[in-house]
């Protein structure tokens, strides 16, 4: 039962919000590391870590102080001068993932949007593609933001309908196909191929061993860009630094985002080297946060967290553990389990009274622990990196005791 609070809250956002998500309905006060609390004090897990922006726990000490010294500093300058912080992060970045230049955005989809102007812009000016002529392959399933451009590749109806008409020169083809993918590539104005190593808004949907390597090489062959989202899959999320390490595939152009601010501040990254990188000129691209000082010592702090804390080792070490408690449980709701490091996905079974992957969700938050369903029969599991064994295990018994009951 909900406390007077609670509606309240929902009722302000409902009458004076726009009606873009129908959120589970808990108001969330406080987060720590992996926890969140309700404005009635209820304590839960988090298993969702905002969709993998918050990789190093809620509230992190290092970097809420990293936050408030600069923030009592200097916050933001323009990129009309330069700052004292600019330069410092991009050394570090560049040199954290091994590439020479950086484009500083803020949000994931725009790090995407840059992405793409960069293979466009590369296209015509290194491969040398006819004007206006070259194309971009994306996969099915693919997720990368709300923008028109993003929505010009979506594949699911929810995204894109009615917000034609879309952006030309963007091809889809199947996920993890690399048939499709050869056939695809035969076309002399493909630039680039941009594809998630793990598809998170799809249901986290992991390809088949050797499909990033084979897609790599085909795209090499080709002299076309293999552009890596790793806005959710990147960070240590699936128990590498970066998915595409399991395949030792070293992505053309490199997009970061969500964990990348610390689960503070929207930060996210382009990296490339400079055959790409150079061909946007100055007054060609830029945002007027991207680069802003607070959220480059704030990323800093967030990659060294990532590093100083093993958070890749311990995803993968408790991914493990994870995966093995839900292949333990004993339910008839449950159609398969799947996950890399603490990026973990139940596809759910329609069951009593054709309840769903949400019902379960609501369930979870009942018996403490806050999750999110995806295409209606998908439960993400997604905590923090910093999860230990034994909170793993506390978090694995309420979701083992929550779905059994469930399939009751
Ligand atoms: C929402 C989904 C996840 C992303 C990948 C780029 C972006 C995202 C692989 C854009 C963003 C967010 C968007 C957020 C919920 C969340 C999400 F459910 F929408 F699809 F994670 F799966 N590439 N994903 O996952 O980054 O511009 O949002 O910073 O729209 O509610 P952004």
């Amino acid at each position: 039962m909900m406390a007077k609070q609670t509606p309240t809250a929902i009722e302000l956002e409902d009458k004076f919000g726009a009606h873009n998500y129908h959120p589970i309905p808990v108001v969330l006060e406080r987060g720590h590391g992996i926890y969140l609390w309700d404005i009635e004090g209820k304590k839960y897990f988090d298993f969702l870590s905002a969709y993998s922006a918050v990789n190093q726990g809620h509230c992190h000490p290092k970097i809420i102080n990293t936050l408030t010294d600069q923030a009592r500093k200097l916050t933001l300058t323009s990129r009309a001068f330069h700052n004292n912080i600019l330069g410092e992060y991009e050394k570090f970045i560049t040199s954290y993932f091994g590439y020479d230049k950086v484009l500083p955005m803020n949000t994931g989809v725009e790090g995407g949007e840059t992405a793409l102007k960069l293979c466009r812009k590369w296209a015509y000016e290194v491969k040398g593609v006819t004007a206006n002529k070259a194309k971009i392959l994306f996969v099915e399933g693919n997720f990368w933001g709300r923008t028109l451009s993003a929505v010009s590749s979506s594949t699911d109806p929810s995204s894109y309908n009615n917000f034609g008409p879309f952006m030309p020169g963007f091809e889809v083809i199947p996920y993890n196909n690399i048939p499709a993918l050869a056939k695809a590539l035969e076309d002399p104005n493909i630039a680039g191929f941009i594809v998630e190593p793990i598809q998170g808004e799809a249901g986290v949907v992991i390809p088949d061993e050797g499909y990033l390597k084979k897609a790599y090489d085909l795209c090499k062959g080709k002299n076309v860009l293999f552009i890596a989202d790793e806005i959710q899959t990147g960070l240590g999320r699936t128990g590498k630094l970066l998915a595409c390490d399991y395949e030792n595939v070293k992505p053309d152009i490199l997009i970061l985002g969500k964990a990348l601010g610390g689960g503070v501040i929207p930060v996210s990254a382009v990296l490339c080297n400079d055959e790409i990188m150079m061909t946007i000129k100055p007054g060609q691209h830029g945002s007027t946060f991207g680069g802003n000082p607070l959220a480059c010592k704030v990323a800093m702090a967030a990659l060294e967290v990532i590093k100083d804390e093993n958070l890749s080792e311990n995803s993968f070490k408790m991914g493990e553990i994870f995966r093995a408690r839900l292949q333990n449980i004993k339910s008839p709701i449950i159609e398969t389990i799947r996950g890399k490091g603490l990026f973990n996905a139940v596809v759910i079974k329609p069951f009593r009274d054709n309840k769903t992957a949400l019902d379960v969700c609501l369930a979870l938050k009942d018996n403490g622990l806050l999750a999110k369903q995806t295409h209606d029969h998908i439960i993400r599991f997604a905590p923090p990196l910093i999860i230990n064994e034994a909170e793993i295990n506390e978090a694995a018994d309420i979701i083992e005791r929550t779905i059994v009951e469930c399939g009751k």
